[in-house]
């Protein structure tokens, strides 16, 4: 798995690592009586073993047991999904994400260009291609340490937005618009992704991802709002 990059992403990795553990200890488990019986219970003879019916302590232990698997790993599901799904009332930052064949388009409704047609800080780019390979591909930036909202829309079919170190995907869908919210934990370059096939050139719908620091962010986002300002009034 991926270093994760926000608080979210963490308890997604923890509640994976906590189901691989309990997985394996119930599979330790059952492979040793499997072979408990296999030595210790061989055929000796051809005289039929003796016969039992039923063992009521036995039976309620198969059944007791694995509710009680079940009901260890709802808890820690439903508690996390709930943590990792939560949207805190004052995101710092919120980026409206725009789905499209085949790239995206950030913007970022706090920050107002008027003479923008969008009217707000707007990031475009376009899909990889062999010719021009990562250079057109839309940057999404965002501060680390504070938290940030994503509003998902589609003009088309059904995407679904992924930055790998997230450890989360989720579905943008034309008409249903989708939220999350996540605490970003630190700085760096990484790769996002469509991960649902969504036509021909669904496996170049790739953006980038820089986390900076906050100081860093303000510093760009006002850089971005002064030329895409210069930029529409020129036109
Ligand atoms: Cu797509």
């Amino acid at each position: 798995m991926p270093v994760p990059v926000t608080k979210q992403g963490q308890v997604t990795l923890t509640l994976w690592q906590g189901n691989w553990v309990a997985a394996m200890a119930v599979g330790v488990v059952v492979w040793g009586l499997i072979l408990w019986a296999v030595i210790f219970h061989r055929k000796r003879s051809d005289r039929p073993p003796y016969q039992v019916r039923y063992n009521l302590p036995i039976e309620m232990l198969y059944t007791v047991v694995p509710f009680i698997m079940v009901g260890v790993l709802f808890f820690f599901t439903a508690r996390d999904e709930n943590y990792i799904t939560k949207m805190p009332a004052h995101p710092n930052v919120t980026v409206d994400v725009i789905g499209y064949q085949w790239s995206w388009q950030f913007q970022y409704p706090q920050y107002k260009v008027p003479a923008s047609p969008t009217r707000d800080v707007t990031m475009n780019g376009g899909p990889w291609t062999p010719a021009t390979g990562n250079s057109q591909l839309p940057v999404l930036v965002i501060p680390s340490n504070e938290t940030i909202q994503f509003n998902l829309t589609s003009v088309d079919v059904i995407h679904s937005f992924w930055i790998v170190p997230f450890e989360f995907k989720r579905d943008v869908i034309p008409g249903h618009p989708n939220h999350f919210e996540v605490t970003t934990t630190r700085t760096g370059t990484f790769i996002g992704r469509c991960t649902e096939l969504c036509g021909l050139y669904h496996s170049r719908m790739l953006f980038k991802v820089r986390i900076v620091t906050p100081a860093q962010f303000s510093q760009w986002i006002h850089a971005q709002q002064a030329a895409q300002q210069k930029a529409g009034s020129a036109q």
